[in-house]
């Protein structure tokens, strides 16, 4: 008996050796460099109990697929076009001129008018995690129009499981207009603390007041959204899918056009259609069609795809990532160039970006930019936005592929850009 309690004893001890030797490699194999990046991101110990998205056959709805819209009618409805009495129309035509909107048409038009849905059929049917990232979703603006800044506001937090929007979070770029001042404050008092505003003290820029947002925001998730959007059914839980997968994702949603003049809802893409945003080297924004031979071996159109870029507006992003990246660059100036470096960034620093077709958002196309940029813009000599496309293709691009831009702009060469700081901790995320 003795012996074999001893034989016990003698093996229960090896084991407990075995097993701490295994729990220290274990350790060991944790902090190894290859998983130090792992386990920065999250994604080591959350994989296994992630929940998929996952396309539901047959007619079944997804989880978060809401009701139609009801059907109503009135100025704007159903995304309609709206026009005003003749005896307005010379009020609109001038509000075009203060703000490159019709502001008189927009604020006829009912703050959750019903908007036609413009997805792939596909989209009713995904099913999502139920334990999405909350987000702040994050609004910049200047002297916009309060109707079009509110239908912003209304459209998100109508249009938002709520359990997934942390807040609408307002940050005025030092507006003047009377109507954002005392009005703006009373107004948003109905959503309680769901609706926070900051304002800046100065004239800053769309890019730093971007980057002011992402700090102050609350949320896991930040989304930045132009002050001028209606966003579509459902428009959420695909844009947040793939950031809860992979934090390194970036994920932008559709565009669909809103006429500045008549309020029209419309897509600006052929149905069934998947672009992504590309650059030429003159850095020249432009959109192309999804190559045949990436749609072939995707099981459905409706899902997410790899972008080299986006348009700039309208994206979410993991807040600390973001930061991680050391957000905009401040050293760019108001606007312009923006979207190439944070694209640059993530890339180079090993994360992606995805374009979301089941996320569609309208978005109104000024007919001019109503503002001029102040002081921001005098102390530089040239065109702001190849002083940042400079500064971005200097920083970012090869000695050869900087050539290819210097072609296409050779004024570009003599521009000053100013010095550039790297954010902390960058270089070890760059993969060369
Ligand atoms: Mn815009």
């Amino acid at each position: 008996m003795r012996a074999l309690q001893i034989r016990r004893n003698r093996f229960f001890k090896l084991f407990l050796l075995v097993a701490a030797i295994l729990g220290i490699l274990f350790i060991i194999y944790l902090h190894s460099p290859e998983n130090v990046h792992n386990i920065s991101t999250g994604s080591l110990y959350k994989r296994t109990t992630k929940q998929k998205v996952t396309f539901l056959e047959g007619k079944q709805l997804g989880n978060f697929e809401p009701e139609d819209f009801p059907h109503r009618s009135g100025p704007g409805e159903g995304g309609k076009p709206h026009h005003l009495s003749p005896n307005k129309q010379n009020e609109g035509a001038q509000s075009v001129g203060e703000y490159g909107i019709n502001m008189v048409i927009s604020d006829e038009i009912a703050m959750d008018r019903s908007i036609p849905d413009t997805r792939n059929g596909e989209c009713k049917h995904w099913q999502y995690p139920e334990d999405l990232p909350k987000t702040s979703v994050v609004i910049v603006f200047h002297n916009e129009g309060f109707s079009t800044l509110m239908r912003t506001v209304h459209t998100v937090i109508d249009r938002s499981p709520p359990q997934f929007l942390e807040e609408v979070l307002l940050v005025d770029d030092f507006s003047d207009k009377a109507a954002l001042k005392e009005p703006l404050e009373d107004y948003i008092k109905r959503w309680n603390d769901k609706v926070r505003l900051l304002r800046n003290t100065e004239r800053e820029g769309l890019i730093r007041t971007r980057t002011r947002g992402a700090k102050e925001a609350r949320g896991e998730v930040i989304l930045f959204l132009d002050a001028h959007c209606e966003v579509n059914r459902n428009w959420l839980p695909p844009l947040l899918a793939p950031i809860y997968r992979d934090r390194t994702i970036m994920t932008v949603p559709v565009i669909d056009g809103i006429d500045h003049d008549t309020f029209e809802y419309r897509p600006v893409y052929g149905p069934g259609s998947n672009f992504r945003g590309i650059f030429e080297w003159g850095m020249l924004y432009k959109e192309t069609e999804l190559p045949p031979e990436m749609e072939r071996v995707r099981p459905h159109r409706s899902a997410p795809y790899k972008s080299p870029t986006h348009a700039g507006g309208l994206f979410a992003i993991n807040r600390e990532y973001f930061l991680e990246l050391g957000a905009y660059d401040p050293g760019l100036l108001v606007w312009g160039g923006e979207n190439f470096e944070l694209s640059f960034k993530i890339w180079q620093c090993g994360g992606s970006i995805e374009w979301v077709p089941c996320s569609r958002v309208g978005h109104v196309y000024r007919g001019f930019m109503p503002y001029n940029f102040g002081k921001l813009a005098e102390k530089k000599k040239g065109p702001l936005i190849t002083i940042n496309y400079k500064r971005v293709i200097e920083v970012w691009f090869d000695e050869k592929f900087k050539e290819y831009f210097y072609t296409r702009e050779p004024l570009a060469k003599i521009l000053r850009y100013g010095g550039y700081q790297w954010p902390i901790g960058i270089e070890e995320k760059i993969e060369l």
